[in-house]
Parts: structure tokens; C-alpha cells; sequence
């Protein structure tokens, strides 16, 4: 798992800590100047580089990767995981077109699989061709079982049946998928809200995992997204995928920093075993070296 992390992070370790490393031994005049650059240039955000530059002022320049390290472990750290308990435990799926939802329940499923657990798939895309088709090759190749549903159906309808389905077969895990984009009039966002009510309709827990996949690689739009899904859902976990053969890594520390919501995996790559649990101190030190 770590050499996965390591090898996913290459290019974003090429461009934050590998340029770090390089600028702090060379000493320039100019050298927090330079720092600044890199920090923002790699998706830290302004006022986390400003934070940071703020603590490297007050040290000699031999402690500044450590400083940087722990500045960016804290943050990551500083936020809570809350796990809730639940047979089914209900997870929903959400997030724009294309991000890698369907994928990541495909890995996340396999996961669960592994620990033992008795894992059904809700096909709440109702929308997009080909995806019901996709989460079903995902459901048996990992072993989870899948409740399909037509195209052009409500997804809080097919959502709610899956629920039923879930509690009649003495499920432990139900995963569901959902479009990243709507055929109706509906916004996608009261769509997703929808489908959220109707779970909790059925119990109060439920979502019991809110979980937003979004690209990694798309940097600024991926914090967007995670803050307009956030106000409108109230997330629980982040998923960022595609952090393989992306040189936006820095982008996770700005996400947790700004939207307050752990980051729970990552992605880093389209296989079933290229789903890494998150680890701040792990992650960091892929990210810096
Ligand atoms: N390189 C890479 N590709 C990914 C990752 N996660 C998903 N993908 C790919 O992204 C594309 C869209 O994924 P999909 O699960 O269909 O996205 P959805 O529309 O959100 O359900 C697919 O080609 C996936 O194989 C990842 O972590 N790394
Ligand atoms: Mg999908």
C-alpha cells in the first residue's frame, strides 16, 4: 500500500517536495519568495501558503521541510473521522459526471469483501448509458450482490427498494451509486437530497456514509465541487481519485483544510486494488518525500 502511495504521488512529489528540497539547499536570497511559489503552485491554496510561510519565518531554513511536514499532517489530522454503525450500514455515492464514483464503489466494495462483509449495490444511476451495466461487472467481480434498475427510473425510488432489499437479505454493507448529472428538470443537488430524505425516512442513521468522489487532477474545480456538495448534503468522507499521473496532489490539503471533511481514500489508479485507505503522516511524506 505505501509503494503504492509512493508511486501514485510521483508527479506530485516532483513538483511540492522534490522542488523543496531542491530550492532549501541552494540557499538563495530569495528563498521564501521561492517557497511561497511552489507551495501555491502546488495547490496549497493562499492562505495555507501564507501560514505557512509565516512558521518557516521563524526557523533557519534546515528545519523547513520538517516545519512544512507537520504544518500539513496537523491539518489533515485536525479533522475527525465519525464512523456510524448500521446493519446495512448505507453508504451514497455522489459527485459530478466522470470523477470515478462508480469505479470507487467497485473498490471500496472489494474492500469490504475482503474484511468478510456481505456487500449489496444500488444502480441509482438511472440516467447514464452503460452505467448499470458498469456497476454490475464491478458487483461481480468483487462478489457483492446488485439491485438494477431501469433507465429514466427515480433514482430515491430505486434507492429506497435497494434499502428494503438490503434489510430483507441481511446485508452489512449497501453501496449506492449515483449519476453525476439528470435527464429531468430536477437539479442534480435537490436529486441528491431526495434521495438522502428517503433513506432517512426509513431510519433516522441513514446515509450513514456521505461520501463525494471527486478528480483530483482538476484541482480548484475539485475544491469547488467538494464545497458545493458539502452545503448541500452535509458529507461525511471525500474520496479523491485519480491522483496517479497527476502533479495536483497538494490539492487533498486545501479540500481538508477548507471544507472541514476527511478525506477517506484515495484513488490512484483504475483497478480494484488502487483504492489506498487515507493516512495523513503516509500521505504527507509520499507527497513531500
Ligand atoms: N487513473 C485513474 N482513473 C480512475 C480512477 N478512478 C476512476 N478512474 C477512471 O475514471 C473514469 C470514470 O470513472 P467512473 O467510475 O465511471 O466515474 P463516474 O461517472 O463518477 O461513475 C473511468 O475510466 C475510470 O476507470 C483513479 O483513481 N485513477
Ligand atoms: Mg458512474
Amino acid at each position: 500500500m505505501i509503494k503504492k502511495l509512493f508511486q501514485g504521488l510521483a508527479r506530485a512529489r516532483q513538483r511540492l517536495g522534490d522542488r523543496l528540497r531542491r530550492i532549501i539547499t541552494r540557499r538563495d536570497p530569495q528563498l521564501l519568495e521561492e517557497i511561497e511559489e511552489v507551495l501555491y503552485e502546488g495547490d496549497l491554496g493562499v492562505e495555507l501558503t501564507e501560514n505557512i510561510l509565516e512558521e518557516l519565518r521563524k526557523i533557519p531554513p534546515e528545519k523547513y521541510m520538517d516545519r512544512i511536514k507537520e504544518i500539513l499532517i496537523s491539518i489533515l489530522e485536525g479533522v475527525e473521522v465519525k464512523e456510524k454503525e448500521g446493519k446495512p450500514r448505507v453508504w451514497m455515492f455522489v459527485g459530478v459526471n466522470g470523477v470515478g464514483k462508480t469505479t470507487t464503489i467497485g473498490k471500496i466494495g472489494k474492500m469490504l469483501r475482503k474484511e468478510g462483509k456481505r456487500v449489496l449495490f444500488a444502480a441509482c444511476d438511472t440516467y447514464r448509458t452503460g452505467a448499470q451495466e458498469q456497476l454490475k461487472i464491478w458487483a461481480e467481480r468483487v462478489g457483492a450482490d446488485i439491485v438494477l434498475s431501469q433507465y429514466g427510473a427515480d433514482p430515491g425510488a430505486v434507492a429506497f427498494d435497494a434499502y428494503e432489499a438490503a434489510l430483507h437479505r441481511g446485508m452489512d454493507e449497501l453501496l449506492i451509486d449515483t449519476a453525476g448529472r439528470l435527464h429531468t428538470k430536477h437539479p442534480l443537488m435537490e436529486e441528491m437530497k431526495k434521495i438522502k430524505r428517503v433513506l432517512s425516512k426509513k431510519n433516522p442513521d441513514a446515509p450513514h456514509e456521505i461520501v463525494l468522489v471527486v478528480d483530483g487532477t482538476t484541482g480548484q474545480n475539485a475544491l469547488n465541487q467538494a464545497k458545493s456538495f458539502h452545503e448541500a448534503l452535509g458529507l461525511s468522507g471525500i474520496v479523491l481519485t485519480k491522483l496517479d499521473g497527476t502533479a495536483k496532489g497538494g490539492i487533498v490539503v486545501h479540500v481538508v483544510k477548507e471544507i472541514g471533511v476527511p478525506v477517506r481514500y484515495i484513488g490512484v489508479g483504475e483497478g480494484e486494488d488502487d483504492l489506498i485507505p487515507f493516512n495523513p503522516e503516509e500521505f504527507v511524506k509520499a507527497l513531500l518525500g
